[in-house]
């Protein structure tokens, strides 16, 4: 009789051991998987930025997913590689849209690669938070599903105009840009708020050479301009201005916010020590909320967040709170309803207050214009910004 109860006891603590675990699993993740993809160059010259774009993203991620897995969600980051090239851009966006359980995209890095990959995504809904996309073209097609918290270039470009002519008192400049959507449209808005300006543009060309400048710096030596500006990324910006200086150029340097790296030192060393540069977004280095995440940054990934980090870090924050707040309801998580949520969200970031516009722009977004303070790749979250705006996006045309 004993030994009967003995057993009786152990076959159902057995069992009990076999099914609870089992249940705690089903209810940590019965509600099925949420993913939120990050796409940026995670390869080739512009990595630097790109890879800043995926760790903020993910640090955000890593830390704010608790609430859905409370929930009974399994939350997921996958970051795709767009390695700067819209084919590549385009072919992971389809792959994204193809992936039912993402939920939402962080990025991208360049607009040329965001503007036809986030075509893909509006087929489906897919929401697209941009940390660092610039282009007007990005928000002025009035997606749903696409949101900006950086600035603008058609602000951008003005602010640099605005600061060459009025603070530098600069009478002349050279504009080189990239050919890209990006590079080209913002060197032209430079280009035409400088000519309003008074300004000299003795030289406007686009380049796709990455190595050998010589046959545009010939003829820009000869016309000797007080300034050069590039239009364009510092992997191609950074030896272009290095090779100036050392074919004895003596003009001064400025570049948009594509120059926002501290690969550019890296590559062009003292050549840009002194070059003014915009930015449409702080420096994480200035902003009072972002020092927690600069440091949480730092320590686990052995590195400072490079520009455009903190902005990914907010973005995917603004993200995983939609996907929240749809979650709350009970209502099934579908991208359509993430769309609307997060064209509604208000967030205090740690990039400060967000919230959007009819189309998707922040506004409120900030412009800088700063100054490279040493050849040191490792300072140049030390560049000194010598001014700071907050402007709201153009209205829309009507
Ligand atoms: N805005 C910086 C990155 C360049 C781009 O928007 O294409």
């Amino acid at each position: 009789m004993r030994t009967y109860r003995i057993r009786h006891v152990l076959t159902a603590l057995a069992i009990a051991a076999l099914l609870l675990p089992a249940t705690a699993a089903v209810d940590a993740q019965s509600k099925g998987t949420i993913k939120i993809a990050s796409q940026s160059p995670l390869s080739g010259g512009q990595a630097a930025l790109g890879e800043g774009i995926k760790l903020g993203a993910q640090l955000a991620v890593e830390k704010l997913k608790g609430n859905l897995e409370k929930m009974g969600y399994k939350v997921e980051f996958v970051p795709f590689d767009d390695q700067a090239k819209p084919d590549v851009g385009v072919a992971n966006a389809k792959n994204i849209i193809a992936d039912k359980d993402i939920m939402a995209v962080i990025g991208h890095l360049n607009s040329g690669v965001a503007i036809p990959s986030s075509e893909v995504y509006k087929e489906v809904n897919v929401v697209m938070v941009s940390p660092a996309n610039t282009n007007p073209v990005v928000t002025d097609r009035g997606y749903p599903n696409v949101n900006r918290v950086c600035g603008r270039d058609d602000v951008q470009g003005v602010v640099g105009a605005e600061f060459a002519h009025g603070t530098m008192k600069i009478k002349s400049v050279a504009i080189v840009h990239d050919k890209t959507q990006y590079g080209q449209s913002i060197a032209e808005f430079f280009k035409a708020d400088a000519e309003k300006k008074g300004i000299k543009v003795v030289a406007f060309e686009g380049t796709e050479e990455k190595s050998n400048f010589d046959p545009i710096l010939t003829p820009i030596k000869a016309k000797n301009p007080d300034v050069i500006y590039f239009g364009g990324i510092y992997d191609q910006g950074a030896p272009f201005f290095k090779q100036a200086r050392e074919k004895g150029i003596k003009a001064k340097f400025m570049g948009p916010d594509g120059m926002d790296s501290s690969d550019l030192t890296k590559i062009a060393g003292k050549a840009v020590v002194g070059m003014h540069y915009t930015a449409a977004a702080g420096p994480a280095s200035v902003l009072p909320k972002a020092k927690a995440f600069v440091d949480e940054f730092k320590k686990k990934f052995g590195k400072n967040p490079e520009p455009y980090a903190a902005e990914a870090y907010d973005a995917a924050t603004i993200a995983i709170k939609a996907i929240e707040d749809v979650a709350k309801g009970g209502k099934k998580v579908t991208r359509e309803d993430v769309s609307t949520a997060v064209r509604k969200a208000k967030l205090s970031g740690i990039t400060g207050d967000i919230a959007f516009d009819g189309k998707g722009d922040r506004l409120k977004a900030q412009y800088f214009v700063l100054t490279v303070a040493s050849d040191d790749p490792s300072k140049w979250g030390d560049n000194k910004i010598v001014k700071q705006l907050t402007i709201a996006p153009p209205a829309a045309k009507k």
